[in-house]
């Protein structure tokens, strides 16, 4: 894929971008291995190496490569260590799969159509092995901020973002609301801001790792803020669209909202009105490009994979 062409195949930069990311994974595995008991190892890899989008990194390495672009760098390839860096956003996703499937939480027994991890090497294992996820990921950070030559400043700035959209005030601490809100109805706003955090701190957290990543000027980093947090609300209204109206051979796992009786775009907004919503959140996200001046068919493309996607 170059960037700097008008037309993107979206497929086949998504399969190219995946294979990259999947061989960070392994390095980032194989460079935390040494240190780690050796149970902890076989979840890890099956959390973190068996499958899935890679949707987080990918979004990050397409906003360094935005953000190169703005500075007059466009089309430029991006550096491996920039992959390296972008994959610590997946360590994170990953662990927080691993959670979410436990008996003690969803409860899931399928994810990305395979057995989930505690299926397959024990509740208590996955628990142990998520944790260690965590500080392996902020590792992760903060070596490849390293190898990309980001000074002592930017490197720090790289791990706050990422653990900053992980913490309290990100993914745990919507975690924390869902929690705290089984079995209310929850309003649009309450809804919103739950999801704001635990869905879409992350995504949101990507695109502007990818910002720091490329040292880029205030704007281009608020325009890709922006970006990604339309996106993020985008991504969980189809995520919500998927569970309701899709099925679990298509989907890799088992729709449960309606089983756990959630709050959900669609149980507020109904199927129409969420999917209105999610196609209005992508558009908003394309238009916060075009408001900061950022020339870049990838997140275009993205925004639109985001609300169009099957799984
Ligand atoms: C500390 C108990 C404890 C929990 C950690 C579990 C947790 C925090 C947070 C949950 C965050 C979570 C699972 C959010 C859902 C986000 C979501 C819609 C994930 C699906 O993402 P995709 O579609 O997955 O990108 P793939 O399979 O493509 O990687």
């Amino acid at each position: 894929m170059r960037e700097g062409t008008e037309v993107l195949d979206l497929a086949s930069f998504l399969e190219e971008e995946r294979g990259r990311m999947d061989r960070a994974l392994s390095r980032a595995v194989a460079q935390a291995a040494p240190a780690l008991p050796h149970g902890l190892l076989s979840p890890i890899e099956r959390g973190v190496l068996a499958g899935g989008k890679r949707l987080r990194p990918i979004l990050c390495v397409s906003a360094y490569r935005a953000s190169a672009g703005a500075r007059g760098g466009g089309g430029a390839k991006a550096p491996e260590a920039m992959y390296d860096l972008a994959v610590a956003l997946e360590l994170i996703h990953a662990y927080s799969l691993m959670h979410d499937d436990l008996p003690c939480m969803d409860d899931a027994e399928l994810r990305r159509g395979e057995p989930t991890v505690h299926v397959l090497c024990g509740e208590r294992e996955t628990m142990v092995a998520g944790a260690a996820l965590i500080p392996v990921a902020a590792l992760q950070a903060w070596r490849a901020a390293g190898d990309l030559g980001l000074d002592r400043k930017a490197s720090e700035e790289a791990v706050r973002v990422l653990t900053r959209a992980a913490g309290g005030a990100g993914m745990v601490g919507g975690q924390a609301l869902d929690l705290l809100g089984e079995g209310a109805r929850l309003s649009r706003t309450e809804l919103d801001e739950l999801h704001r955090r635990k869905t879409g701190a992350l995504l949101e957290g990507s695109l502007v790792l990818g910002a720091v990543a490329a040292r880029a000027d205030e704007s281009i980093r608020k325009g890709l803020s922006t970006f990604g947090r339309e996106i993020g609300l985008a991504f969980q209204i189809t995520d919500d669209l998927l569970d309701a109206t899709g099925d679990a051979a298509t989907l890799g796992k088992n729709p449960s909202d309606e089983l756990m009786r959630k709050s959900t775009y669609v149980s507020l907004l109904g199927v129409e009105g969420a999917r209105d919503e999610a196609h209005a959140r992508s558009r908003a996200a394309t238009e916060a490009l075009r408001v900061a001046g950022i020339r870049a068919p990838a997140l275009e493309a993205l925004a639109g994979f985001v609300v169009s996607r099957d799984r």
